[in-house]
């Protein structure tokens, strides 16, 4: 197929989106291999690399967890940021080090899109190349805490926390399916995009309370399965990545990065 035509078919998907209202709400799974975007229980999820494949560099985006690592494929991986004293006090397979940390409210950018205010959270996979570098993002939990040394998801003892956001509230089946081949491999060439509407916030003290994103990949299995490197949670440093006034822009900067993926991929 001509770059044209795929292009042009991921057009033609989103048109169709935009164009049928209610038709991304009702959807239980997103596929942004073939779709630039899709809501969940009110969260956007976008195919969405700020960089164009050219990788984030320093001073740009603040990772704040990061998890797994090598793997047989299949394997489930998970995570969520929290401040331990060492790797051992992790519950999950969370790796310790700079780029897993506690996150105030304050730290995560409010953006527009569509209209809507969104806290702005950004997503980079690492899978092998080919046809395993595909990969479902099973969860996405995003809790409001009052301490960020919070360990046992589940119930977080010893302090304080809401669940805000929950990608499966309703249908546990949901998932969103990646492909880390859209931006290319190799570290901080960002996957996607998550948008929570800043209402699920309300109530919240940007510079007391902690956001707590618990994620989960990998359980669909197969070629859907977690292999190679980490995955990585992160937030922009410099008041977002999608640029005013955002309707439309995920659609052209997608394109310009497909465009770029796919000429590179010649
Ligand atoms: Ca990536
Ligand atoms: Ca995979
Ligand atoms: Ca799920
Ligand atoms: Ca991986």
């Amino acid at each position: 197929m001509t770059l044209c035509g795929q292009i042009c078919l991921r057009v033609a998907a989103v048109v169709a989106l935009l164009g049928l209202p209610g038709a991304a709400a009702e959807a239980t799974t997103i596929d942004l291999s073939a779709n630039l975007s899709g809501t969940l229980n009110g969260a956007v999820f976008a195919q969405f690399d700020p960089f164009n494949g050219a990788g984030a560099g320093s001073g740009n985006i603040d990772a704040f967890v990061r998890y797994d690592g090598p793997g047989p494929p299949s394997d489930i991986k998970r995570g969520y940021n929290v401040d331990v004293a060492s790797q051992t006090d992790f519950q999950y397979d969370e790796l310790w080090g700079q780029f897993t940390h506690s996150l105030l409210l304050s730290a995560v950018p409010v953006v527009q899109y569509e209209g809507t205010a969104y806290r702005e959270f950004i997503f980079d996979i690492n899978e092998t190349g080919g046809a395993g570098s595909v990969l479902s993002l099973d969860k996405v939990e995003v809790f409001l805490a009052d301490a960020g040394d919070l360990v046992g998801h589940g119930g977080f003892a010893g302090g304080t926390t809401s669940l805000i956001y929950n990608m499966d509230a309703g249908d546990p089946t949901n998932f969103v399916l990646l492909d880390g081949d859209i931006s290319g491999s190799g570290s901080g060439k960002f996957d996607m995009l998550l948008l929570v509407p800043e209402a699920f916030f309300a109530g919240a003290d940007p510079s007391l309370d902690y956001v707590i994103l618990y994620s989960q990949v990998g359980a669909e299995g197969g070629l859907l399965g977690n292999d190679d490197g980490f995955n990585e949670w992160g937030v922009s440093m410099n008041g977002g990545v999608i640029p005013e006034p955002g309707t439309f822009s995920l659609l052209a900067i997608g394109l310009v990065s497909l465009a770029v993926s796919r000429r590179r991929a010649r």
